[in-house]
Protein backbone atom coordinates (compact mmCIF):
# COMPACT_ATOMS: atom_id res chain seq x y z
CA UNK A 1 0.00 0.00 0.00
CA UNK A 2 1.41 3.20 -0.97
CA UNK A 3 1.45 6.19 1.05
CA UNK A 4 -0.93 7.72 -1.69
CA UNK A 5 -3.68 4.99 -1.26
CA UNK A 6 -3.50 5.92 2.40
CA UNK A 7 -3.91 8.77 2.46
CA UNK A 8 -7.37 8.46 0.00
CA UNK A 9 -8.93 5.66 2.54
CA UNK A 10 -7.95 8.51 5.39
CA UNK A 11 -9.38 10.76 3.74
CA UNK A 12 -12.44 8.70 2.74
CA UNK A 13 -12.79 7.69 6.49
CA UNK A 14 -12.46 11.35 7.43
CA UNK A 15 -15.38 12.13 4.79
CA UNK A 16 -18.02 8.92 5.93
CA UNK A 17 -17.56 10.18 9.56
CA UNK A 18 -18.49 14.01 8.90
CA UNK A 19 -21.09 13.05 7.09
CA UNK A 20 -22.64 10.80 9.60
CA UNK A 21 -21.96 13.88 12.39
CA UNK A 22 -23.69 16.49 10.03
CA UNK A 23 -26.89 13.75 9.54
CA UNK A 24 -27.24 13.26 13.64
CA UNK A 25 -26.91 16.68 14.14
CA UNK A 26 -29.74 17.85 11.38
CA UNK A 27 -31.94 15.24 13.46
CA UNK A 28 -33.18 16.57 16.48
CA UNK A 29 -34.37 19.63 14.58
CA UNK A 30 -36.81 17.72 11.88
CA UNK A 31 -38.35 15.32 14.63
CA UNK A 32 -39.99 17.58 16.35
CA UNK A 33 -41.25 18.98 12.85
CA UNK A 34 -43.23 15.71 11.60
CA UNK A 35 -43.03 13.35 14.05
CA UNK A 36 -45.00 15.04 16.94
CA UNK A 37 -48.34 15.65 14.24
CA UNK A 38 -48.23 11.21 13.50
CA UNK A 39 -47.55 10.92 17.46
CA UNK A 40 -50.86 13.11 18.29
CA UNK A 41 -52.38 11.35 15.91
CA UNK A 42 -51.63 7.68 17.61
CA UNK A 43 -52.72 8.43 20.62
CA UNK A 44 -55.99 10.11 20.04
CA UNK A 45 -56.50 6.88 17.68
CA UNK A 46 -56.41 4.80 20.09
CA UNK A 47 -58.14 6.78 22.73
CA UNK A 48 -61.18 6.73 19.77
CA UNK A 49 -60.88 3.22 19.47
CA UNK A 50 -61.62 2.48 22.99
CA UNK A 51 -64.02 4.89 23.69
CA UNK A 52 -66.06 3.14 20.59
CA UNK A 53 -65.49 -0.41 22.31
CA UNK A 54 -68.71 -0.39 23.90
CA UNK A 55 -70.69 0.33 21.40
CA UNK A 56 -69.47 -2.20 18.94
CA UNK A 57 -69.49 -4.84 20.83
CA UNK A 58 -72.48 -6.34 21.76
CA UNK A 59 -74.30 -8.10 23.42
CA UNK A 60 -72.59 -6.42 26.01
CA UNK A 61 -73.11 -7.62 29.70
CA UNK A 62 -75.80 -5.77 30.19
CA UNK A 63 -77.78 -6.50 26.68
CA UNK A 64 -78.81 -10.07 26.40
CA UNK A 65 -80.99 -11.99 23.93
CA UNK A 66 -83.55 -14.28 24.69
CA UNK A 67 -84.99 -17.12 21.83
CA UNK A 68 -87.66 -18.56 22.96
CA UNK A 69 -89.24 -21.23 20.62
CA UNK A 70 -93.14 -21.90 20.17
CA UNK A 71 -93.58 -25.75 19.38
CA UNK A 72 -96.65 -27.92 20.21
CA UNK A 73 -98.57 -25.67 21.70
CA UNK A 74 -95.81 -24.18 23.96
CA UNK A 75 -93.24 -22.05 24.98
CA UNK A 76 -89.26 -23.38 25.37
CA UNK A 77 -85.97 -21.59 26.09
CA UNK A 78 -83.65 -22.40 22.77
CA UNK A 79 -81.94 -25.75 23.86
CA UNK A 80 -84.24 -26.39 26.43
CA UNK A 81 -87.25 -29.23 27.29
CA UNK A 82 -88.83 -27.61 29.96
CA UNK A 83 -92.06 -26.38 28.66
CA UNK A 84 -93.70 -22.89 29.64
CA UNK A 85 -89.90 -22.12 31.41
CA UNK A 86 -89.81 -19.50 34.24
CA UNK A 87 -87.98 -16.76 32.47
CA UNK A 88 -84.82 -14.86 34.20
CA UNK A 89 -83.81 -11.05 33.43
CA UNK A 90 -81.59 -8.44 34.78
CA UNK A 91 -83.21 -5.39 36.36
CA UNK A 92 -82.37 -2.59 33.89
CA UNK A 93 -81.19 -4.71 31.47
CA UNK A 94 -81.75 -4.45 27.44
CA UNK A 95 -83.06 -7.40 26.25
CA UNK A 96 -83.25 -8.99 22.60
CA UNK A 97 -86.17 -10.96 23.00
CA UNK A 98 -86.51 -13.66 19.93
CA UNK A 99 -89.68 -15.92 18.94
CA UNK A 100 -89.26 -18.49 17.10
CA UNK A 101 -92.29 -20.28 15.84
CA UNK A 102 -91.98 -23.77 14.71
CA UNK A 103 -95.74 -25.16 14.74
CA UNK A 104 -96.76 -24.37 10.91
CA UNK A 105 -100.47 -23.42 10.39
CA UNK A 106 -100.74 -22.26 13.55
CA UNK A 107 -100.45 -18.24 14.94
CA UNK A 108 -98.03 -17.40 18.15
CA UNK A 109 -96.78 -14.24 19.79
CA UNK A 110 -95.03 -13.16 23.18
CA UNK A 111 -96.92 -10.86 25.21
CA UNK A 112 -96.00 -9.98 29.08
CA UNK A 113 -98.88 -6.96 29.23
CA UNK A 114 -97.93 -5.79 32.18
CA UNK A 115 -94.90 -4.69 31.11
CA UNK A 116 -96.25 -3.44 27.60
CA UNK A 117 -93.82 -5.99 26.10
CA UNK A 118 -94.95 -8.10 22.52
CA UNK A 119 -92.99 -9.76 20.36
CA UNK A 120 -96.26 -9.31 17.28
CA UNK A 121 -97.71 -12.62 16.13
CA UNK A 122 -96.28 -14.89 13.63
CA UNK A 123 -98.06 -17.00 11.46
CA UNK A 124 -96.48 -20.37 10.94
CA UNK A 125 -93.05 -20.75 10.73
CA UNK A 126 -91.01 -17.61 11.14
CA UNK A 127 -89.41 -15.10 13.72
CA UNK A 128 -89.72 -12.06 14.63
CA UNK A 129 -87.54 -10.01 17.45
CA UNK A 130 -88.29 -7.16 19.37
CA UNK A 131 -85.78 -5.26 21.91
CA UNK A 132 -87.06 -4.14 25.46
CA UNK A 133 -85.52 -3.02 28.70
CA UNK A 134 -86.12 -5.42 31.96
CA UNK A 135 -88.08 -2.89 34.98
CA UNK A 136 -85.25 -2.12 37.32
CA UNK A 137 -86.72 -3.68 40.22
CA UNK A 138 -87.08 -7.00 41.10
CA UNK A 139 -90.76 -8.51 40.24
CA UNK A 140 -92.76 -11.89 38.64
CA UNK A 141 -94.78 -10.99 35.27
CA UNK A 142 -96.58 -13.30 33.49
CA UNK A 143 -96.22 -13.80 29.98
CA UNK A 144 -98.47 -15.73 27.32
CA UNK A 145 -99.83 -16.15 23.59
CA UNK A 146 -102.51 -14.10 22.89
CA UNK A 147 -104.58 -16.90 20.70
CA UNK A 148 -103.74 -19.73 24.16
CA UNK A 149 -103.51 -18.28 26.95
CA UNK A 150 -104.36 -21.22 28.85
CA UNK A 151 -102.00 -23.65 27.10
CA UNK A 152 -98.93 -21.00 26.80
CA UNK A 153 -98.15 -18.89 29.69
CA UNK A 154 -95.44 -18.52 32.09
CA UNK A 155 -93.97 -16.64 34.57
CA UNK A 156 -90.86 -13.59 34.12
CA UNK A 157 -88.67 -13.23 36.68
CA UNK A 158 -86.98 -9.52 36.82
CA UNK A 159 -83.79 -10.36 39.72
CA UNK A 160 -80.29 -9.90 40.87
CA UNK A 161 -80.00 -14.05 41.05
CA UNK A 162 -79.49 -14.37 37.18
CA UNK A 163 -75.83 -15.19 35.96
CU1 LIG B 1 -99.79 -19.60 20.74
Amino acid sequence: MTGHEMATMAGKGIGMSRRRRKRQAAEPLRRPGWQGPFVVAAVLLVIGLVALMPLVAKPGPDRTEIVLIARDMGFYLDGRADRNPRIRVKPGSEIRLVLRNDDAGISHDFVVGSLGWTVPGIDGRGERAVVVRAPDRPGVYEYTCTPHPAMMRGVLEVGDAVE
